[in-house]
């Protein structure tokens, strides 16, 4: 135990919903050495390819290419798979799922979500289904997988591409096989509240070589040389971001380890409490990339959180806002997902997360329920 942890009378430093992993400054230097001794600092060069074929090998999945964020990701993915008109998409996920249909002058539909797994509902997918629509873009939220199998027998059945935002399924499995590996394309994040991370960056997952070969021109101005092919624009990933994306991947067993001992912490410190969490379906190995937490209404919500900040510990609303109520977008109301919305939280969560904090988060929310009197959500 660090002597940081020892000394409790020190003013405390308030507990963030997560903290970057960061992996030794010697085993980054590593890498960055090797950036300083080639000087190809980006462009496709050497780190960055030993990390592309890394996570290639690591999802068994036949073409991966990193890219400069996990928005880009999706844009691109779209893009390289000729995805135009309408795109069904999930109300019930971070706001760059939304927006990259957006930037890629697509328009999303809205199918609500599950009310276990807060993902999109296979069974509405169909009835949402038009002559301009062209795809299905799914966020396995939470790293939880959606219905791939379902999803892919709507998709055949009606000629739709399937893209799915991976951004939260770093080391997911389903059925043994990793989820990346489902759809027409899957993009992952790997910004710094990650659980794998390059800083920024992210990836775009493809299983046809052609779409694989548009995507590259995509990601790096549409030519090779003085040869120009395409429209592209710039979402390369640079060498220093791929040294830190080699420097942390030998830790993603032990992050992921550390990551399950706190959510089993919360596990049992929660289990009798009237909350929900969202179900993980089984043939699932998990990544515990989060801890959502689902209170009886908006109000008890509320109450939980500005309880917990009160003592020092700072959660999130992810997802908030059902993102069928954006601004910007229009459509049919998806009362699930906006339902989910108002009344989640996700807990702090990561592998050195102190678990006297988790106890402590435990306590304060015990207590607010207790007062509160409330029956177990949906009894
Ligand atoms: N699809 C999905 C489903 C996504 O969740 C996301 C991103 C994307 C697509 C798009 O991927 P990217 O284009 O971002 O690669 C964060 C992230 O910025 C965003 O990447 C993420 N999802 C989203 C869910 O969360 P914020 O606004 O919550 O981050 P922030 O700065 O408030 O940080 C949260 C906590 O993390 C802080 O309290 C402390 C800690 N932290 C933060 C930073 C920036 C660190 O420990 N280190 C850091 O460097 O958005």
């Amino acid at each position: 135990m660090s002597a940081e942890r020892e000394d409790r009378s020190s003013p405390r430093e308030p507990v963030l919903v997560t903290r970057s992993f960061l992996p030794p400054e010697e085993e980054y230097l590593f890498w960055l050495r090797k950036a300083f001794a080639s000087r190809i600092l980006t462009n496709n060069g050497p780190i960055h390819r030993e990390l592309e074929s890394t996570l290639q090998a690591r999802f068994k999945v036949p073409f991966l290419r990193l890219m400069s964020n996990g928005t880009l990701a999706i844009q691109l993915a779209l893009r390289a798979l000729g995805v135009k008109g309408k795109v069904i998409t999930t109300p019930f996920s971070y706001v760059a799922t939304t927006s990259a249909i957006l930037w890629e002058g697509c328009e999303p539909v809205f199918v609500d979500v599950r009310p276990d797994t807060l993902c999109i509902d296979p069974a509405l997918i169909e009835a949402a289904i038009t002559p301009d629509t062209t795809a299905i873009l799914a966020t396995h939220v939470y790293g939880i997988p959606c219905d791939v199998h379902a999803i892919d027998r709507i998709a055949r059945k009606h000629g739709l591409k399937v893209i799915y935002d991976g951004a939260h399924a770093f080391d997911v499995d389903l059925d043994g096989r990793s989820v990346l590996a489902y759809g027409d394309a899957c993009t992952l994040s790997f910004h710094a509240t990650k659980l794998f991370h390059t800083v920024e960056g992210g990836a775009t997952i493809l299983h046809d070589e052609e779409n694989d070969k548009q995507l590259r021109f995509l990601r790096s101005f549409g030519h090779i040389g003085d040869d120009h092919f395409t429209l592209g624009m710039n979402a390369k990933m640079s060498e220093v971001h791929a040294a830190m994306g080699m420097a942390v991947m030998p830790h993603m067993d032990g992050i992921i380890a550390g990551r399950r001992t706190i959510c089993e912490r919360y596990d049992s410190g929660l289990a009798d409490l009237p909350l929900q969490r969202p179900t993980i379906p089984v043939g699932t190995r998990y990544n515990h990339s989060y801890y959502p937490v689902l209170f009886a209404d908006a109000i008890i919500r509320e109450r939980v959180m500005s309880a917990l900040a009160e003592v020092g510990i700072m959660t999130r609303r992810y997802f908030y806002p059902s993102l069928d109520t954006l601004p910007y977008v229009k459509g049919a109301a998806c009362p699930v997902s906006r339902d989910a919305a108002d009344r989640v939280i996700c807990l702090p969560l990561y592998p050195d997360l102190d678990p006297r904090d988790v106890d402590r988060a435990v306590a304060c929310i015990t207590a607010v329920l207790a007062d509160a009197q409330v029956g177990v959500p949906g009894s």
